[in-house]
Order: structure tokens, then sequence, then C-alpha cells
């Protein structure tokens, strides 16, 4: 019982540390949907930034941040797109990288046509030695959602670069397209330990908001 008790409370703790970020509504293009079974199409706008200053939201929120030195993804990490919809995705990528330890996630996948471009150039793949994040949308374990994988690299920018998050810093910009099926919550996150702590796996990788979101499919 006391065992219980205890465990309750330490639920409820970790509980009140989740922030949900404000919602990011995709906008909705005009273009025609010329994908079998989608219907709208629609775009989001996310950057990947060194630090999380640039998120402005966090300023007003005692106890979330920013932390100047934690990656995070924004301006935003809690994001709705339509159901049905080929929706663009643009990522202007701030940040340096390293090596990612499993060359699997230096490939693009799951987008329309398996490409995506970096800076216009049309790729399927990039550098294994040169990875910034990854951006990669999957499913909740549940049978009731339509199938979602979708996971593109973002290249890192050059080591002599000064890597720093206002909107006129260098950067690399990645566009690619998904096509979403029905309704439903997704969770997309980085794939690439680029926190800090406990093989790299901790602070803005563990924390919600930063290197992690929700795509909420409606
Ligand atoms: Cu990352």
């Amino acid at each position: 019982m006391i065992g219980a008790v205890a465990l309750g409370a330490t639920v409820l703790v970790l509980h009140s540390t989740k922030v949900e970020p404000p919602l990011l509504v995709a906008t909705n293009t005009a273009a025609a949907a010329t994908i079998a079974g989608a219907t709208s199409t629609s775009s989001l706008d996310l950057s990947a930034y060194p630090d999380s200053t640039a998120i402005t939201w966090r300023k007003s929120n005692d106890g979330v941040g920013p932390h100047e030195d934690w990656v995070s993804y924004g301006p935003t990490t809690n994001l709705q797109v339509p159901a049905h919809s080929v929706v663009t995705v643009t990522i202007k990528q701030y940040d340096t990288g390293e090596p990612i330890p499993n060359p699997f996630l230096a490939e693009v996948r799951g987008t329309v046509g398996g490409t995506m471009t970096v800076d216009g150039e049309t790729v399927t793949k990039i550098d294994a030695d040169h990875v910034g994040h990854t951006f990669t949308i999957h499913n909740f374990p549940s049978d009731k959602l339509d199938p979602l994988f979708v996971s593109v690299p973002l290249p890192a920018m050059p080591d002599e670069v000064e890597a720093c998050s206002q909107s006129d810093c260098p950067n690399h910009v990645v566009t690619f397209q998904f096509v979403t099926l029905g309704p439903g919550d997704y969770a997309w996150n980085c794939e690439f330990p680029c926190g800090g702590n406990y093989a790299n796996f901790g602070e803005a990788m563990s924390s919600y908001g930063y290197m992690s979101g929700t795509l909420h499919v409606v």
C-alpha cells in the first residue's frame, strides 16, 4: 500500500512536468492534391535550432526553459495537419552535427517519392557522418491508427559555422512531402541522440517538447 502511494506520487510529479507546447496548425494550400487518396494540400514550417532560446513561447513559461544549451525544434513541437492531405514540410536546420550511430536514419523514409530536398537539391539520403537531427513520425502503439512512418535526416551545418538560432543565421533548408490517412495522434521525435546526460538521451531528448512532439491528424 505504501508502495502504491509512492508510485502514484511519482506519476503525478512526472505528469506535472509535461507542458503541452502551443499548437501549430498546418496552413491549407490551394494546390490540388494529385496523389490518390488525398483530398487537400497543406504546409508546415519548422526549424531545428542549436539552442532553445529561439522558442519564444518558452520565455513566458516558468520552469520549462528556455535552456540555452538544449537543442530544440521550433516554433513548437505540437503540430496539427489535416487527414487525407499532402503535407509539405519545410525545416530550416541551424545546428551542427556528428556521425549518426545508425545509418538507417541518414536515409529518407516514408515521404512522397522517397525523397526530400536539401537547399533545392533532391536526395534520398545524406552523409551519415554529418547529421544534425532527424524528423521522425511514428505511431503510438495502437491498432486503431492508420500506419504512418516518415523519417528524414537533417544535414549538419559545417563545424566551422558559428551555429546560432536567429532566423538570419546560416541554415540548410530541407523540404519533403508526406500523405496523411485517417485522423489520430502520432508521436514524432528526433532519433539522433542529441541531448545531454546519459548517452546523450537526456535533457532535450528526454524532456517532451524540445526534440519530441505530437502530430495531430484531424
Ligand atoms: Cu536531435
